[in-house]
């Protein structure tokens, strides 16, 4: 397949806990109608924060998250995020999640490096490369966390051949230039 490039906001997901699936992911803002299969892919993504996101720290949730999330007592504001991220490898989901059966397409994004905390509000360059599988419906919660775990090891390892494109302005922001 040619890359596909998708460049949106973060918005919340259906808050059913990737986390526990071991993969929290970022949903992406109007991405229902790619052109692309539906399926699981891997490829690359970089996190632009923007003057008017504000990331605080949750004390509670012991990560960092949007301001209208959470309890506002136990949050605390920080201002020493980089505006720019390095981009790093990904892996996704995009279609219907048929283990949910959700009724719309969404394209949730994990990054394979561990940020701890989340970023709605701010915007995701999303470069996919590689389809890895069809997504499915397994019997049980663990089958599909099992085969999320082969999907990060998988897309770690296929994202690989188009470690170039990293490089590639037309998708992404170098790290000095913000
Ligand atoms: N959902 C499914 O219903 N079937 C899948 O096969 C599936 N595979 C996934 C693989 C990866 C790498 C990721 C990041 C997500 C996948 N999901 C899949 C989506 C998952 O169910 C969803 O992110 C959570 O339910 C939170 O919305
Ligand atoms: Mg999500």
């Amino acid at each position: 397949m040619k890359p596909i490039f998708v460049e949106d906001k973060i918005v919340k997901g259906f808050g059913r806990g990737s986390r526990e699936l071991g993969c929290p992911t970022s949903n992406i803002d109007n991405s229902s109608q790619l052109d692309i299969p539906n399926g699981i892919y891997c490829g690359f993504a970089q996190l632009v924060i923007h003057n008017d996101t504000q990331i605080q720290y949750d004390s509670s949730r012991q990560q960092f998250s949007d301001s209208q999330n959470g309890d506002a007592e136990k949050q605390t504001s920080i201002t020493v995020f980089p505006k720019v991220f390095p981009v790093y490898a990904m892996v996704c989901s995009y279609g219907y999640n048929p283990q949910y059966g959700n009724t719309e397409r969404t394209l949730e994004v994990h990054i394979l490096n561990e940020f701890g905390f989340d970023f709605y509000g701010a915007t995701l360059k999303v470069l996919i490369c590689q389809k890895l599988r069809d997504e499915l419906k397994f019997n049980n919660f663990q089958e599909l966390k099992d085969a999320i775990a082969d999907d990060k090891r998988n897309g770690a390892i296929e994202v690989i051949k188009y470690k170039h494109l990293k490089k590639d302005n037309s998708y992404f922001q170098d790290l000095n230039e913000s």
